[in-house]
């Protein structure tokens, strides 16, 4: 067995409360040993997985790992809210009670680390000194050194970050157990993976998986599920799914900074790694602070709504990241940066990584070429060759020091003054470039009414989108009434109002599905517009939806885009705008305690669209 308290006492871990949990959990897995880590350990870790096999290299100081391939993303219907109050449920938590799930995990974690190593990682969610970094703090146990490796660089990683708990015991439990990835049913009815947060325990059972998602413990499960029941439960704060960015204008010297909310492969990180269009790039400098979590907060000297990122690193999707779309992302994981690569097509004999969209066409000589699965692509039959080298989610990791455009403040411990609020879907049709949105009741509301279209599910109804409020749905922690009223108490609380907006990137030609607007760097343009209209230096044109830019505003210089696409995205379209309002209603009406602010901003939408003239 395990000496706990020597491994502890070895790194200068000394919080009693530590030591009991790590002990808990070594005796109920039956870890043989047990090895507290630091981000000081990441050379000596990586050389091990080299030796084992579970890394292979990528290029000078870049690594390659290919996960089981039935354990590829996160999966939202195993993954579950548990608290010990009824009132916790919602639509979209899958709640159970606490008492039913601690022991179901218990029992499959039970000597799931005989003859493994256990290793134990402290770490912070927060920059360090920060006035949230008491809920931020945590501490991971897992079987899995890749999963060590991703933490490192995800999240800030070291002994030291316990130490400034006011209270010893206020840390988050995170225990994640791998399980035996073969036999877990994945996808079948004997499905045994649960991912379960017990939100009012503050403790993390996630067992049956080594993907991101599921698997880095700080990021997903403490950094969004945990972390919006704490906001909640403390009223203090928001954790909410989104990138946040700063805007440089070096004429007027301004800073500005703008969070904002699309769906997981919406756009987030491409936005916070957003190279300003050539004809701006003399006046606009974007800065990267997070690209997938915000935690939000009002100072309460200032009075400002504040914004800071919890995570220490990008996990990014690979596919369609190029020197034109994503320049910065490229330089981000360039050789030398001690980045990982997961699922991603890979030669081992040349070293080089591959997924679609990375050039026009893949590799012509497909000679050692592997696919995701690890299978050769030259072996492949007739009739496989439209199948994908790399898996449509594979990922790259890498820390925030390696972003070429990463804000020089990133890590202050104040955070940032939040100046708007943005929210996107994918959406074909109906949602223009941007609708700007002044009142907190009618913003939120238009968060809480964000979706993105129903792609190929079956059950999917033409022109009904999956909502996903504030692209929160798969991380929604309580009930999504209470949700939407303590987001309109922490935002309604700052002084200084952050503008809202409705952005969209993805409307699509109907005839031939182009997409009408460039997108990815451009998307500069609709953002300067927004903070212009803030400061009062245009009107836009009223909507019964928001207010709406006209052509002249828009700054178009350089830009490659039709007049009539142009017409498309800048208008808005009664009839499907109608319909959509009926969604919304049966939408909205899925909840519990849904507050009145909410409902009587969808109405007055709904009555400002009949006014409104076709
Ligand atoms: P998660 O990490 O899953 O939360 O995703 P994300 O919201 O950070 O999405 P990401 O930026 O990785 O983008 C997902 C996909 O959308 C990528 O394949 C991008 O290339 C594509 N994408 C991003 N921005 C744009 C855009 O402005 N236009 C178009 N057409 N595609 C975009
Ligand atoms: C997402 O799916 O929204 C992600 C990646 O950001 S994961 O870590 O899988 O959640
Ligand atoms: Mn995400």
């Amino acid at each position: 067995m395990a000496d706990v308290e020597a491994a502890l006492e070895a790194a200068g871990l000394k919080n009693p409360h530590v030591l009991e949990y790590v002990r808990f959990y070594a005796d109920l897995t039956g870890a043989e040993r047990v090895e507290v880590v630091s981000a000081e350990d990441d050379a000596r870790l990586i050389q091990e997985a080299l030796d084992a096999g579970e890394l292979e290299p990528a290029g000078e100081g870049r690594y390659y790992s290919r996960s089981y391939h039935k354990d590829t993303a996160r999966s939202e219907e195993r993954t579950i809210v548990a608290t010990n109050d009824p009132k916790d449920k919602g639509v979209y938590n899958n709640w159970r009670p606490a008492s039913e799930m601690k022991p179901l995990l218990h029992d499959r974690m039970r000597g799931a680390f005989e003859g493994k190593t256990m290793y134990v990682i402290p770490y912070l969610m927060s920059p360090p000194g920060n006035e949230l970094a008491p809920w931020a703090t945590g501490v991971q146990v897992t079987d899995t050194r890749t999963v060590v490796l991703h933490m490192i660089r995800m999240s800030r990683v070291g002994p030291e970050f316990l130490e400034d708990l006011d209270d010893p015991s206020q840390f988050v439990r995170a225990v994640h157990v791998t399980g035996d990835l073969e036999h877990l049913g994945q996808g079948t009815p004997e499905d045994q993976r649960y991912f379960v947060t017990v939100a009012d325990e503050r403790t993390i059972l996630h067992f049956g998986s080594s993907y991101g998602g599921n698997a880095l413990l700080g990021k997903i499960a403490h950094g969004l599920r945990q972390g919006a029941y704490d906001g909640w439960a403390s009223k203090k704060f928001l954790a909410e799914q989104y990138m946040l960015i700063g805007i440089h204008d070096k004429e007027t010297g301004t800073d500005y900074h703008i969070c904002g909310g699309f769906p997981s492969a919406s756009g987030k990180t491409n936005l916070a790694m957003m190279l300003a269009p050539d004809a701006l790039g003399e006046r606009y400098h974007v800065s990267f602070y997070g690209d997938d979590i915000a935690w939000l907060w009002v100072d309460e000297s200032t009075g400002r709504l504040m914004g800071m990122n919890p995570e220490y690193g990008v996990f990014g999707v690979a596919k369609d990241t190029n020197e034109g779309t994503n320049p910065t992302a490229l330089a981000s994981i360039a050789e030398g940066t001690q980045a990982i690569f997961t699922n991603i097509a890979y030669n081992p004999q040349t070293r080089e990584v591959w997924w679609e969209g990375r050039t026009k066409q893949p590799p012509a000589n497909t000679a050692g070429w592997l696919d995701w699965t690890g299978s050769p692509i030259a072996d492949r039959e007739r009739g496989e060759a439209e199948l994908p080298w790399a898996h449509p989610n594979s990922r790259f990791t890498t820390t925030l020091d390696n972003v070429p455009n990463i804000a020089t403040d990133y890590n202050a411990a104040s955070g940032v003054p939040i100046d708007a609020i943005i929210f996107g879907g994918r959406t074909r049709d109906r949602e223009p470039l941007i609708r700007a949105i002044h009142d907190l009741a009618e913003g939120v509301y238009d968060g809480l009414t964000l979706g993105a279209e129903a792609t190929f599910a079956a059950e999917g109804k033409e022109g009904v989108l999956r909502y996903d409020p504030m692209s929160n749905r798969p991380f929604m922690a309580y009930g999504e009434g209470d949700y939407a009223q303590h987001y309109l108490d922490i935002v309604g609380a700052a002084t200084d109002q952050p503008i809202f907006a409705h952005v969209n990137w993805f409307q699509r030609d109907p005839d031939d599905g182009h997409f009408l607007w460039p997108g990815y760097r451009d998307n500069l343009r609709p953002l300067l517009w927004l903070l212009q209209l803030r400061n009062g230096e245009v009107k836009g044109r009223q909507t019964a939806v928001g207010i709406i830019p006209t052509e002249e505003e828009l700054n178009l210089e350089g830009v490659d885009i039709s007049a009539e696409d142009l017409k498309t995205i800048l208008s808005i379209n009664k009839p499907r705008w109608q319909q959509e309002m009926a969604h919304r209603e049966e939408h909205l009406a899925l909840f519990d305690n849904m507050p009145e602010a909410i409902w009587e901003a969808h109405r007055r939408v709904a009555e400002a669209l009949e006014q409104e003239s076709d």
